[in-house]
């Protein structure tokens, strides 16, 4: 038995309903209480000053937003360290992969949190190491609380897209060819995530590697 896997582009693997419930709750819990603590929750500002429509906890590496350049410490937000890569979210992310085919040592996980207003405009990610990038090692990101609608495009702007509903549970491995897609999210379904993870919102961990 195994959950399925679908390849949406070369590089770019769905996996819905990987996580069981339990899997989903411990995650949440786990973040909640990192991003409820003392280097918690944060809102980035970006180059050019806007603020970014989620809530951001990196862990194991922190991802600054005014430079885009991942460090060890929050320097553009409080200069505390960035609390560390429970090995716990790194063993889900290396399972995720291994199902798409894939592998990764992340070495850093982005937290998102979106509440019923949240969203991502289009982006690529590429602020990790060239030769990760090169290699196309994959970004594994898991889904927890309300589906998001995610948007998927090519390796320019302009290029065709695509919305895939990403529901709590759900992983999804983009290595390969689909390493530098551009991607975001255009908002939530409210009030779609199982009632059970008393979560209100969306939780989105991305796992990198290539960020030391
Ligand atoms: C496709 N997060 O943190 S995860 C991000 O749902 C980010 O919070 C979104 O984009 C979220 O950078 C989308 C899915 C994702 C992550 C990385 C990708 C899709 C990707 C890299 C290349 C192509
Ligand atoms: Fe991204």
């Amino acid at each position: 038995m195994s959950a399925p896997c679908l390849e949406v582009y070369p590089g770019a693997v769905h996996l819905p309903g990987f996580l069981s419930l339990d899997e989903q709750r411990v995650l949440v819990e786990h973040c909640q209480d990192i991003g409820n603590g003392p280097t918690g929750w944060y809102v980035p500002t970006v180059r050019g000053g806007g603020k970014m429509r989620v809530r951001m906890l990196c862990l194991g590496r922190h991802w600054n937003a005014r430079t885009y350049r991942y460090e060890a410490s929050r320097r553009d937000h409080d200069g505390r360290p960035a609390p560390p890569l429970p090995p716990q979210f790194s063993a889900v992310a290396v399972r995720m992969a291994e199902a798409a085919g894939m592998r990764l040592t992340p070495d850093v996980c982005i937290v998102n949190y979106y509440d019923a207003a949240g969203k991502m405009g289009l982006h690529q990610d590429k602020d990790e190491r060239p030769d990760t990038l090169a290699l196309g090692v994959p970004i594994v990101s898991v889904s927890l609380g309300d589906t998001a609608k995610f948007i998927i495009g090519g390796l320019t702007r302009k290029d065709a897209k695509a919305m895939v509903p990403l529901a709590s549970g759900d992983g999804f491995v983009f290595g390969g060819l689909s390493r530098l897609r551009y991607h975001g999210v255009a908002g939530l379904l409210p009030r779609t995530a199982p009632r059970e993870l008393h979560l209100d919102g969306r939780l989105n961990l991305t796992f990198r590697q290539g960020a030391a």
